[in-house]
């Protein structure tokens, strides 16, 4: 072997063996459209089975060991849940991963949770923190991570300078409640469920709330949660260098908060964005940034869809982990613009799946997780066991 060769396959290994991401638990559940849910005869329809899940994508990656959780979807009992979760990490081999607060389907609200006008209100809201703060100790999972649906549909109706002052004190009594290896990631989004103003809707207002709780809080960036054209990597590099880049929620989008496929649409972009890690990374910065998907797949199966979404992201990881740095800064020091584009590019469209599968093969993985796992019965034999529970459909109105 050449020894750019094997330099090349060392480079690849290191890159490869520092990347996990973190699958979420309502992947692999019924979910839909505002106007309908379309049921799939595997979804998982338990805890239970979403660990089992999780765990099978992990057998087939080895890069996901944990699993993101939503508090009411997951642990409807709160604490009490916690030994349920317990069993199931120890019999299926994965971990919790991040709790996610839900304060966007309790009737109270209607109009807003930890920013609701009412008083009582905000602090039912501000107790279902605390005990997904709780939850998160008890399981030994590091971060909480929060989207606060909060907002108005009509110009005039909400105070939105109030609703700041609300969303501030919360998060700063939530974060005196943290363990000391404990975050706070704070998510926000442009729109949806409310249209006129979201009372954390971009990165901006993130990172001020993020400072404002305290220390152990982060932005989290949600891919799908940007208006069109948006340049995402250019605000990851402003997070990076201020550090305040707490992780990601990855997905893609045609629109808004479609949920799509991680690359799916534009892969380039996923590159982009971990271009920037690593050169940060490269140039020193310190930073711990979770990796998390947030999909959930209504039109392709669950299992494939999310390990789809894992071996895109290593792909793409691995893009921009092969980047000539060195040549690069050069020529961005020169403003040699076509060179730097060219050598950018290139990195981008080679195909690195070879090289992939030759890091899987070395870890006694599958070398296509994707061929593994629908040449397995795995979907199979959970359709058969779960489609008499599959059957209830929702509709819109
Ligand atoms: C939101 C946001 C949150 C996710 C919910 C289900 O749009 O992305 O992270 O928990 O959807
Ligand atoms: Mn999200
Ligand atoms: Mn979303």
């Amino acid at each position: 072997m050449a020894v750019s060769e094997s330099a090349t396959l060392d480079l690849v290994f290191k890159a490869l063996d520092s990347f996990r991401i973190e699958i979420p638990s309502w992947g692999f559940a019924n979910t839909g459209t505002r106007f309908g849910k379309f049921t799939q005869a595997a979804a998982a329809t338990s805890i239970e089975e979403k660990f089992a899940d999780g765990a099978e994508v992990n057998r087939l990656t080895g890069v996901t060991p944990t699993l993101a959780l939503h508090v009411l979807w997951d642990l409807p009992n709160g604490v009490k849940d916690v030994p349920v979760v317990q069993a199931l990490e120890k019999k299926f081999g994965i971990r919790s991963g991040s709790i996610n607060p839900n304060l966007f389907q309790d009737q109270e609200y209607k109009y807003g949770s930890l920013c609701n006008p009412s008083e009582p209100i905000r602090e039912r809201a501000l107790k279902h923190m605390l005990d997904s703060i709780e939850i998160g100790k008890a399981l030994g999972s590091r971060d909480i991570s929060l989207w606060v649906a909060d907002g108005s549909n009509y110009p005039g109706t909400q105070s939105i300078r109030k609703r700041i002052g609300w969303l501030e004190e919360a998060l700063r009594i939530s974060h005196e409640h943290l363990a000391p290896n404990q975050r706070i990631l704070v998510e926000y989004k442009p729109f949806e469920p409310a249209f006129y103003h979201t009372d954390v809707a971009d990165w901006g207002m993130s990172y001020h709330f993020a400072q404002y709780a305290g220390p152990q809080a982060r932005v989290l960036v949600d891919t799908g949660h940007h208006y069109t054209s948006q340049n995402i990597e250019q605000i990851v590099a402003w997070l990076m260098h201020t550090g305040m880049l707490g992780g990601f929620h990855f997905n893609d989008r045609r629109y808004a908060d479609d949920d799509l496929t991680l690359g799916s649409i534009d892969p380039y972009q996923i590159f982009r964005i971990f271009h920037e890690i690593h050169a940060a990374t490269a140039d020193g910065l310190k930073l711990d940034i979770a990796y998390m998907i947030d999909q959930s797949h209504n039109l392709k199966g669950k299992m494939e869809a999310m390990v789809q979404t894992v071996v895109t992201a290593q792909e793409l990881y691995l893009k921009a982990a092969l980047v000539d740095r060195e040549k690069l800064a050069e020529y961005q020091q020169s403003c040699d613009l076509v060179a730097a584009e060219q050598l950018f590019r290139g990195a981008f469209w080679q195909d690195v799946r070879p090289l992939a599968a030759a890091w899987r093969e070395a870890r006694g993985l599958p070398a296509d997780p994707l061929a593994a796992l629908r040449s397995s019965d795995y979907v199979e034999r959970t359709s058969n066991e779960r489609r008499s529970r599959n059957t209830a459909v929702s509709s819109y109105a």
